[in-house]
Order: C-alpha cells, then sequence, then structure tokens
C-alpha cells in the first residue's frame, strides 16, 4: 500500500500564501491552513458540539439510507474520497456497497491519511485501499488498481465544496467530472440554507472551540513562520450573510497594531478583519443547477427530518 504522492503544500508556499494574504485589502488566509495537528483536532472537536450540526446530521442520512445510496453508485466501483479524514461516514458506505473493487483516499496529511489507510485495509480486506497524498483542490492522477473496475465514483462528503468561493467549487466540479469516466457519479454532502440563528450557532459555539480554531492559525503562524501574532489582540468573527448565503469567518484585530511575519510587517487597524473561511450553504436545486453547468445531473438525493442538510448523487 504505497501512496501515491500529489502536490503537499511546503512552507515556502504557505509563507507565499500567507503573505500576499496580508497584503490584500481584505486580507485573507486560506481556510486549507487551519487544519494542521492541532486545527484537525480542534475541527474533530466542533463536530462534537451541541450547536455543530453539520456532521452528525449528515452521519445519520448515511446510515440510515445507506443501502438505497449504495444501489445507486453501483457495484465494481472504485470509490474515491475527497478529503478523506478519519473515515467514519465512508465506513458506513463501505460496509453497504457490494464489496468496491478499490478505495481511494485523496488527503494532504500524509500520516493521519496512512493510518486510516491501514486501518481500512484489515477491516476490509477483498478491497484494494489505494490512498493518493494529494492536494484535491489540484489535479491529480488516479492511483492503477490491480483489478478491473467497472466504473468510478467520487465521494465528497462534509460539505466540504462549501469552504469553495463558487468560481473554485465550479473549478473543482469540472476537474471532477474530468476523472469520472461513462457512468460515473459524485456522492456530495451540501450543508443546506436554513434558519440564520441555527447556522450562526454552528460558528460560535458556546464552549469557544470554533474560536481556538480560527486562532490556531495564528499560532500556526507564529510557530511555522516565526510570526509574532498576540492571540489576545485578535478575536473570532462568524457571521451569516444573507445574500451570499455563506458564514463568513474572520479574525478581528482589536486595536491598531503590527505584526511580523519572517522579516516583514503587517499592519492592523482596530477592527480590521482577516478572512480566514466561506461556508456557503445551498438548496437541492440552486446546487443542482449549479452542478448542471459541469455537465451533472442530479439523479437522487437523500436529507434529514428538518432538510438540515443533503447528501446529493449526481452523474454525468
Ligand atoms: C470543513 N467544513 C465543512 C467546515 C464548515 O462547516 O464549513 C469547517 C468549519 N469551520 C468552522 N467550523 C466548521
Amino acid at each position: 500500500m504505497n501512496p501515491s504522492i500529489g502536490t503537499a503544500t511546503p512552507v515556502d508556499a504557505f509563507l507565499l500564501d500567507v503573505q500576499s494574504g496580508l497584503s490584500k485589502s481584505q486580507k485573507t488566509l486560506s481556510c486549507k491552513y487551519l487544519y494542521d495537528q492541532r486545527g484537525s483536532e480542534l475541527f474533530d472537536k466542533i463536530c462534537e458540539t451541541d450547536e455543530y450540526y453539520p456532521t452528525r446530521t449528515e452521519l445519520q442520512i448515511m446510515e440510515r439510507n445507506a443501502d438505497s445510496i449504495a444501489d445507486q453508485i453501483g457495484s465494481r466501483v472504485m470509490l474515491v474520497e475527497y478529503g478523506s479524514g478519519s473515515s467514519i461516514k465512508t465506513r458506513v458506505l463501505l460496509d453497504a456497497l457490494d464489496t468496491p473493487v478499490a478505495y481511494v483516499p485523496v488527503d494532504i496529511s500524509e500520516d493521519h491519511l496512512l493510518r486510516t489507510a491501514k486501518g481500512l485495509q484489515t477491516a476490509y480486506p477483498e478491497t484494494e485501499i489505494l490512498p493518493v497524498v494529494a492536494d484535491f483542490t489540484q489535479p491529480f492522477s488516479l492511483p492503477q488498481s490491480n483489478q478491473d473496475y467497472s466504473h468510478v465514483a467520487i465521494y465528497f462528503p462534509g460539505s466540504t465544496i462549501g469552504n469553495f468561493t463558487p468560481e473554485a467549487a465550479g473549478e473543482l466540479l469540472q476537474f471532477m467530472s474530468s476523472i469520472l469516466g461513462p457512468q460515473g457519479g459524485l456522492l456530495i454532502g451540501i450543508d443546506l440554507q436554513k434558519e440564520v440563528s441555527v447556522i450562526e450557532s454552528a460558528y460560535n459555539d458556546q464552549a469557544g472551540i470554533t474560536s481556538d480554531f480560527n486562532l490556531n492559525l495564528l499560532s500556526r503562524i507564529n510557530s511555522e513562520l516565526d510570526g509574532d501574532f498576540r492571540l489576545d489582540e485578535f478575536k473570532h468573527q462568524a457571521v451569516y450573510n444573507s445574500d451570499q448565503h455563506r458564514i463568513e469567518i474572520s479574525i478581528v484585530s482589536q486595536r491598531d497594531q503590527q505584526v511580523r511575519i519572517g522579516g516583514t510587517t503587517f499592519s492592523f487597524r482596530k477592527g480590521e478583519t482577516i478572512r480566514t473561511e466561506y461556508s456557503h450553504k445551498y438548496t437541492i436545486d440552486g446546487f443542482a443547477e449549479f452542478a448542471s453547468q459541469y455537465g451533472f445531473a442530479l439523479h437522487k438525493h437523500w436529507t434529514d427530518s428538518r432538510d438540515y442538510f443533503g447528501v446529493l448523487h449526481l452523474v454525468l
């Protein structure tokens, strides 16, 4: 089980991204940098908070509809999962599928990916587990399987597509459509539009874990890029933008201040924001229409009783 290596992010690229992001008039840091070791642990804790409904709702949808979802995906499949994480939802799917030929978890975090892949290989000996270390926002090649498979299915759970701007989400769908051959399908989780207070609470949990997760990005810059952010001089902010249907997550400077990062000085005004993440909320029809621009047609979808979350199966 040797992993295929795609494009990971070296320190130089991190520094360049941070320097260019903090030089913009709307200061920005890419949300992909939120997930270092501590960030990933904090994200797992977010998923357990009372307020953060997406993870448990999606898991419930998968568990309740596993057989019907597996039927749609079909047999002798190569299942490719984008951003596989710890693969809890994957196990629900792998259990329900008619012995998938291969499972390809794609993730940027090599250690985590290989550990998960090893566990899955033991649990699913008849399925070839072929991990790919890659930043899935960039094109990567599918690994060779030792067995013939009839089609490829991409699994992109977690509503991670919501963290992409519509333009970047479109590029990703375009790339997905290029690796899916005939009969290929995309199973994707999306967080649905709902009462604003429910969404805002999910990103402003009482225990302050989302705040720690967000501000951890400044700690990461301090330790990896020789920065001197004072964390108590910045605050987490998450506000729903009803026009754009998205949560906008930022870090707000609490006073006029200067920060040095790798020898460069950046100035922050009191109240100035660093945008760290968007989380777009869709409707089923809205997402289907969006995906149709990239050749996808909505085949079937599943939701929960409150219509908080959607799992969609799209085909080319
Ligand atoms: C990973 N992603 C789908 C999460 C979301 O809900 O947009 C990231 C997150 N950020 C803060 N809380 C959760």
